[in-house]
C-alpha cells in the first residue's frame, strides 16, 4: 500500500507540509506539477485537499477505489475526494457532529465534478435499506436535472454552474442517508435572454430541441432548430462538441422521473413558452406605441401559459401603475416593451428554477428537528470568474468567492491556533492576506457598494447606472481596492472605461462595467404582468405568481440585497458545523487534458492563499500525530517499545524518539499529539522503518502501514 510517506521520491511529496522547502512557491508548484503528470491530481495540505483538474476520465473513481478509502484513516491512503468524503462522514458518526465540505475554486477548476463524486461515494458506501436506496437515487438524479435548468456553457466551463448550490445530506443514527435538503443561490437570470459571443442559455433549452419527441415538440408549438429562437443565437454558439444534448435530454427525463414527477409536460410547457417569449416581436404605431406583430406566438403563449392571449398581448405593451388608489395604464414604446418582455422571460424562468428546488426538495424528505440524526452539507457555488465584459452578475459571482474565501482564512487559522493552544504548544503568527476589507467593501452597511447601489434604485427620479458611479467614486474613492476612470492615475487610466469600476479581488483585478446595474437589481417585472401570470392556470406557474405580491405593500429587497443576506445565512450555516476543505485549481484555459499552464497554476496558488495555508499549517512544524498512532508505527525501532508498550502513549513515544536521536529543537510533545518540526527528521525514521521492515518481512510491512 502507498503511504502518504513512503511515495515521496516518485512522485513528489502527498501532503506539502513534508516538502522540505515549504516556503518556497517554485518547489510548492514543481510538486503539483509532478504530480499532475503522473496523473496524480489531489495533494494535502495537512487536513486540505488542492485538486488539479484532469480535464480527462481517470480510473480512481472506481467502486473498488471507494472500497479502499472507507473507514480508513486519512493518510494511510493517497490522497482523494474520498479520504476528505469518508474523514467527514466518520467524524459525523463518532462525534456526532454536522460536517460541511467546502468546495472553491475558479469557474471550470471542478467543484461540481467533485461534488457529485462526493455524493457517489456516499450513495456506494453507507448503509443502505430500501427507504434509504430511493433517498440515495433521489439525491444523485437531483443533479442532472439542476444542471439542465442551471448550468451553462460559458467561455470558461462547458458546463458552468450558474446559481450556487448547498445540499444538506441527512444521515440516520445507522449513518444513513435518509434525507437532503437544498438551497440554491442567485441564478444568473439575464442568460435566459442574452448570453455573450461564444456562450449558450440555460443547457434545458438545447436538451429540449435536440432530443425532446416529435409529438411533445408539435405540442409545445416548437421546431427543433435552435437558430429559430431568438433567445438561443446571442451567443452564436448553439452545438457544443463536448456536449450531446440528446443523450442528457434522456438522463434529464430520468432524472425527473425518479424525482417521482407527474408534472413534466407542465414543466416543459413552461421551457418552451420562455423561447416563444424571445420570439415576440413589436413594431411601432403611428403615436409610436408598441404593438405585438407575432399573433402566432400568442397564441401558443397563451395555451402553453395557460393564460388568456389578449390580456397577455395587452399586458406587453401597456404599463399599469396603481397610484392613489387608482390604476393608471400607459402604452409603452418599442423599447420599453422589449424591456417588459424579457422581464417577463428571465421571472419565469427564475421562479420556475426555485420551484424546481422545492420540488425535488419535497422528493427529499428532510427532517428539520429530527435530534437523532446527523448532517453533512456539500457547498457547490460558481467560482470566480473575469471575461471581457463583467456586469451584474460576475459582481455577485465574486462577492460570493470573496465570502467563501473569507471563511476559509477565518477557520483554517483559527483551527490551527486551537490546536496549539489545546496542545499547550506556543503559536507563533504568520502574515497572510486577509480578505475581510473587500468583503467590506461590497456590504457594509450605508458605505458598502449593495447599499449605495440599493439607494441608487430606490431613489425617485433621475438615478442612473453613470449616478450610481459617481456616488460609488464619492464615498469609496480612498478605498485601496476600488478604482474607476476619474480616480485612476494616467496610465491606468487608459485600461478603464467611464462605464467602468474595478475591484482588486482576493483573486486578481476585475472590471465591471456599471451598465445594467439599476435594473438588475431592482429586478422589476410590470404589475399588469404579474397579473397575468397570478391568473394563470398552468399549476407550475400559478404557484410561483403570488397574488399577495400584487397587494404586498412593501417593496420587496432588490436582488443584490437579498443576495448579501442569504449568503450572510449560509455563513452562518457553514460556521455551525465542523469543516472540511477542497481547493481546486485549472491546469489550464483550453479545456486540455495533459497541460499544465504553470503561470495559470501560479496565479491560482497564490490567490488561493495556498502558501500562507501551508504555512499556518506547518507554522514551525511539519507533521503531527497522535501519540497512539506514532507508537504503533515506528515501535519496531525501539527495544523498548518493541512489541508491545504498556504504559501511556505518551511515555512510549518519548522513549522511542530519545531511542531515535531526536535533537530537543527538533519536536515537541503536545498534549495528545507529537509535534516535529523537519520533513527530514521524519523522513530519517521512515527510511530507518523502510530498513526494519525488509529485516522483519511482509507481516510487519503489512501492520505498520495501516498505522501511519
Ligand atoms: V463553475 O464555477 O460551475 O463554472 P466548476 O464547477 O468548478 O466550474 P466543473 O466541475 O464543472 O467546474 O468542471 C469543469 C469540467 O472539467 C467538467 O465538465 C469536466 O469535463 C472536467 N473535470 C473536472 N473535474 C474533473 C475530474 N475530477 N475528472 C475528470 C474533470 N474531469
Ligand atoms: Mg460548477
Amino acid at each position: 500500500m502507498e503511504s502518504a510517506l513512503t511515495a515521496r521520491d516518485r512522485v513528489g511529496v502527498q501532503d506539502f507540509v513534508l516538502l522540505e522547502n515549504f516556503t518556497s512557491e517554485a518547489a510548492f508548484i514543481e510538486n503539483l506539477r509532478k504530480r499532475f503528470k503522473e496523473n496524480l491530481i489531489y495533494t494535502y495540505i495537512g487536513s486540505v485537499l488542492v485538486s488539479v483538474n484532469p480535464y480527462k476520465e481517470l480510473e480512481i473513481y472506481t467502486k473498488q477505489n471507494m472500497e479502499r478509502y472507507r473507514g480508513v484513516s486519512f493518510y494511510e491512503v493517497s490522497p482523494h475526494l474520498y479520504a476528505i468524503a469518508d474523514n467527514s462522514y466518520r467524524s459525523l458518526r463518532t462525534e456526532r457532529k454536522d460536517q460541511c465540505i467546502l468546495i472553491s475554486g475558479e469557474s471550470g477548476a471542478g467543484k461540481t465534478e467533485a461534488t457529485k463524486k462526493i455524493l457517489q461515494y456516499y450513495a456506494v458506501t453507507c448503509p443502505a435499506s430500501q427507504q434509504v436506496e430511493t433517498v440515495k437515487d433521489r439525491l444523485l438524479q437531483s443533479n442532472p436535472v439542476l444542471e439542465a435548468f442551471g448550468n451553462a456553457k460559458t467561455l470558461r466551463n462547458d458546463n458552468s454552474s450558474r446559481f450556487g448550490k448547498y445540499m444538506d445530506v441527512q444521515f440516520d443514527y445507522r449513518g444513513a442517508p435518509v434525507g437532503g435538503h437544498i438551497l440554491n443561490y442567485l441564478l444568473e437570470k439575464s442568460r435566459v435572454v442574452h448570453q455573450n459571443h461564444g456562450e449558450r442559455n440555460f443547457h434545458i433549452f438545447y436538451q429540449l430541441l435536440e432530443g425532446g419527441e416529435e409529438d411533445l415538440l408539435r405540442r409545445l408549438g416548437l421546431e427543433k432548430n435552435p437558430q429559430q429562437y431568438h433567445y438561443l443565437v446571442k451567443g452564436h454558439c448553439a452545438r457544443v462538441s463536448s456536449i450531446n444534448d440528446k443523450n442528457e435530454w434522456k438522463i434529464m427525463r430520468r432524472a425527473l422521473s425518479v424525482i417521482s414527477f407527474n408534472d413534466s409536460e407542465d414543466l416543459l410547457s413552461i421551457v418552451a413558452s420562455v423561447l416563444h417569449l424571445g420570439n415576440v416581436q413589436f413594431a411601432a404605431d403611428e403615436q409610436g406605441n408598441a404593438q405585438v406583430t407575432t399573433e402566432n406566438q400568442i397564441k401558443y403563449l397563451a395555451r402553453l401559459l395557460a393564460v388568456d392571449g389578449s390580456v397577455l398581448r395587452d399586458a406587453l405593451i401597456h404599463k399599469k401603475i396603481i397610484a392613489k388608489g387608482e390604476e393608471l395604464v400607459s402604452p409603452l414604446n418599442l423599447e420599453q416593451a422589449a424591456y417588459a418582455r424579457d422581464a417577463l422571460a428571465k421571472a419565469i424562468y427564475g421562479r420556475t428554477f426555485s420551484w424546481l428546488v422545492n420540488k425535488v426538495n419535497k422528493s427529499l424528505a428532510y427532517k428539520a428537528s429530527d435530534p437523532l440524526t446527523t448532517v453533512l452539507g456539500l457547498l457547490d457555488i460558481y467560482g470566480f470568474e473575469v471575461f471581457q465584459h463583467n456586469s451584474f452578475e460576475q459582481f455577485c459571482i465574486n462577492y460570493c468567492n470573496e465570502k467563501l474565501q473569507q471563511l476559509f482564512i477565518e477557520l483554517t487559522l483559527k483551527s490551527e491556533q486551537e490546536e496549539y493552544e489545546s496542545e499547550g504548544i506556543a503559536w507563533e503568527p504568520v502574515q497572510y492576506f486577509n480578505n475581510k476589507i473587500i468583503c467590506d467593501l461590497v456590504e457594509e452597511k450605508f458605505k458598502g457598494i449593495i447599499s449605495i447601489l440599493d439607494e441608487e434604485c430606490l431613489r425617485p427620479g433621475d438615478a442612473t447606472d453613470m449616478t450610481f458611479l459617481e456616488k460609488l467614486e464619492e464615498t469609496v474613492k480612498n478605498h485601496p481596492h476600488f478604482l474607476t476612470h476619474k480616480l485612476a492615475d494616467q496610465k491606468t487610466r487608459k485600461s478603464l472605461g467611464r462605464e467602468e469600476f474595478r475591484l482588486s479581488h482576493y483573486a486578481g483585478d476585475v472590471t465591471y462595467s456599471v451598465a445594467g446595474f439599476l435594473d438588475k437589481n431592482n429586478d422589476l417585472l410590470f404589475r399588469n404582468l404579474k397579473e397575468t401570470m397570478c391568473n394563470s392556470e398552468n399549476p407550475i406557474i400559478n404557484q410561483c405568481f403570488d397574488r399577495t405580491e400584487l397587494t404586498d405593500k412593501k417593496r420587496p429587497e432588490t436582488a443584490a440585497t437579498q443576495f448579501k443576506n442569504s449568503l450572510s445565512k449560509l455563513m452562518e450555516i457553514l460556521m455551525s458545523k465542523e469543516p472540511s476543505y477542497i481547493r481546486c485549481m485549472k491546469p489550464n484555459d483550453a479545456k486540455q487534458a495533459d497541460r499544465f499552464d504553470e503561470v495559470l497554476i501560479r496565479h491560482q496558488v497564490k490567490y488561493l492563499g495556498l502558501m500562507e495555508n501551508l504555512r499556518v499549517r506547518r507554522a514551525g512544524f511539519a507533521y503531527r500525530r497522535k501519540y497512539e498512532v506514532f507508537l504503533q508505527r515506528y515501535k519496531s525501532l525501539c527495544p523498548e517499545t518493541w512489541p508491545t508498550w504498556d504504559g501511556r502513549p505518551y511515555d512510549g513515544v518519548a522513549v522511542l524518539v530519545k531511542h531515535l536521536g531526536y535533537k530537543p529543537e527538533e519536536y515537541k510533545m503536545g498534549r495528545t499529539k507529537i509535534f516535529i518540526r523537519f520533513p527530514k527528521t521524519l523522513f530519517a525514521t521512515e527510511d530507518a522503518l523502510e530498513v526494519r521492515k525488509q529485516s522483519l518481512g511482509e507481516a510487519l510491512t503489512l501492520a505498520v502501514d495501516f498505522c501511519l
